[in-house]
């Protein structure tokens, strides 16, 4: 039976991983449509079947094939979610509280996601030849916000913006999170005792290990990028695992 709610995307996806694991938490009924990053095939971003939907050629997206909604930008799904739901506690609905949510979400463009270009893309994605200096910049971005986590944000709070897991700490952990020893292996985190303390307690929020299945499979990349067949193995893996719980 087909769900009205249809993500476009994969497990491997930062981006979709924290959109994944929020649908899971809350326990509902969705189908994942696979689709892959950059590709031109049919079942690509770069299809002009997915392009006429989502402009922005990105996953994940969202179709609710009962209305006809379209919406791409995991932030603006999640955001969107919550409202629909009334998913306080992920997206609180006291306006100081979710502003400070909304603060994190729109830092972490260009600072934490810049994890997935300085580490994960320079071995998964070795197709998109991303030039030595744009690695390193994004590097610097990406430690700049570990460094603004762990002096400032997990200093303060239990969780990012405070007590409570909200989307903040969802879009923050996917990119984090994928660099840890048990994952890609290709992050020390051992000098940022917040951001271990914190890494700890997201391992224990409902949807975290389903999510993450994909990377379990992957597995140390550190010293040699996956092959792509690895990389297509996991993503099925992941994908299989996401389908049980979804339908
Ligand atoms: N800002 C977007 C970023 C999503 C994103 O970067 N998605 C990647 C896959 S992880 C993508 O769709 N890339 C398209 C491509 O490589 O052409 C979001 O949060 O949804």
């Amino acid at each position: 039976m087909s769900n009205s709610l249809k993500i476009y995307g994969v497990p491997m996806s930062q981006a979709c991983r924290s959109l994944i694991w929020l649908l899971l938490n809350k326990k509902i009924k969705f189908e994942l449509i696979l689709t892959m990053p950059g590709s031109k095939q049919e079942n690509g971003t770069r299809h002009p079947s997915y392009l006429e939907k989502f402009p922005n050629a990105t996953i994940p997206a969202l179709e609710d094939s009962d209305t006809g909604f379209l919406l791409s930008e995991s932030h603006a799904i999640m955001c969107y979610l919550c409202n629909k739901h009334e998913w306080y506690d992920f997206y609180p609905k006291e306006i100081e509280a979710r502003a400070k949510v909304d603060d994190f979400l729109h830092y972490h463009h260009r600072k934490v996601k810049e994890a997935s270009l300085a580490y994960f893309a320079p071995k998964v994605r070795t197709d998109l030849n991303l030039p030595e200096n744009l690695i390193e910049i994004s590097r610097k971005s990406f430690n700049d916000s570990l460094n603004a986590l762990e002096t400032n944000w997990l200093n303060k709070n239990k969780f990012i913006t405070g007590d409570n897991v909200t989307l903040a700490d969802l879009a923050a952990y996917v990119e984090i999170g994928q660099l840890r020893d048990c994952y890609t292996n290709l992050y020390d985190f051992k000098e940022l005792p917040n951001i271990q303390r914190w890494i700890e307690d997201m391992t224990n929020v409902d949807g975290h290990d389903d999510a993450h299945l994909v990377l379990k499979e992957l597995g140390d990349i550190s010293v040699s990028p996956p092959a792509m067949e690895d990389i297509a193995k996991a993503n099925i893996t992941g994908f299989k695992k996401i389908l049980e719980l979804s339908s």
